[in-house]
């Protein structure tokens, strides 16, 4: 037998997914994954998924916690491989990408993710455009230029995935990953895969978009506060500098003086300025932990 991917370990949350689970196994198999390589954290399906997985020789644990965030940190204790490949239980990844992941992730990358290529068969609408503005999101709080941060299949060092601090809540994990790598070591590649409609019920509700948007935000906050500091600076100066402009025009073409209009756009100006140079200094200390972190890792 192959002895090409006995040092990945394939990890499949799964919840009620007893329609697809036996064909996305057996497409693994297919592959040339090894059974033993296989491992499936289940989240207390009551459809006969565990059971179908476990007639296949194939190992199931039981999730501790809720959600698929839980689901992969149950994950990490018994992955005894230094790579780590992530994908749905639902049918829609196709295995036989995985060759095309691994050998990107040998290239020295610490995150390699399968970019969904959407058509209109195999997601409605809604959740296309849902995941391009979330990836744009991400990318504008990030400064990253990544085509599909939400996908479920990727590969990822182990090492770093038991560094995780899983802050996040459910369907958050795979930004708090990206997010992670992004201010660490920084190398994440993306290979594009085709994405098919999946067998079963979706778990995924449109509300979950909403809470993948507050998580990014809280992301924000703990890996590139900058960001934050930036913003909110501009945007005092930016009021600071209308009213400013506002209270002139009204003196010098209206002839009305207002004190009070004059003096808060002074006090907006002087606070947006000082934020925007503390948003610099805060940009440079970054910049020094980020060259220290690679100076270390080296
Ligand atoms: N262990 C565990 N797995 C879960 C849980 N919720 C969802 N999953 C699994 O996580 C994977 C992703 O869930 P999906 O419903 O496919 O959500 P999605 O992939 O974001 O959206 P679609 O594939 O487009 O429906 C699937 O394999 C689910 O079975 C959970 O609470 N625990
Ligand atoms: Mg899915």
């Amino acid at each position: 037998m192959s002895k090409r991917f006995n040092d990945i370990t394939v990890v499949i949350p799964t919840l009620n997914e007893g329609e697809a689970i036996d064909k996305v196994l057996d497409e693994l198999l297919e592959v040339g994954i090894p059974k033993e390589n296989i491992l499936i954290v289940d989240g207390g399906s009551t459809d006969g998924t565990v059971e179908k997985a476990r007639s296949k020789g194939i190992r199931v644990v039981l999730q501790e916690g809720k959600g698929k965030a839980d689901a992969i940190r149950t994950a990490i204790k018994h992955i005894k491989t230094p790579l780590v490949l992530l994908m749905d239980g639902d049918y829609t990844y196709p295995a036989h990408y995985i060759p095309l992941l691994y050998e990107k992730i040998k290239q020295g990358y610490d995150l390699v993710i399968g970019a969904r290529l959407f058509d209109k068969e195999s997601q409605g609408m809604i959740f296309r455009l849902g995941n391009k503005l979330l990836t744009k999101f991400f990318n504008i709080l990030f400064g990253t230029n990544l085509k599909d941060v939400l996908s479920g299949m990727y590969i990822i060092r182990a090492s770093i995935l038991k560094r995780l601090p899983f802050e996040t809540r459910s369907f958050g994990i795979e930004s708090e990953i990206a997010a992670h790598i992004v201010y660490t070591t920084n190398k994440i590649a993306e290979v594009p895969i085709k994405y098919r409609k999946r067998l079963g019920k979706k778990k995924l509700k449109v509300w979950h978009g909403f809470l993948i948007v507050r998580e990014m935000v809280r992301l924000t906050l703990r890996y590139n506060p900058t960001f934050f500091i930036f913003a909110m600076s501009s945007l005092l100066l930016i009021l600071g500098l209308a009213i400013g402009v506002h209270a002139l025009y009204c003196y010098l073409f209206l002839g009305v003086t207002n004190y009070i209009e004059g003096l808060v756009a002074i006090m907006f100006t002087l606070v947006g300025f000082q934020s925007l140079l503390l948003a610099i200094l805060s940009l440079y200390l970054k910049r020094m932990e980020y060259r220290l972190m690679r100076m270390f890792q080296k």
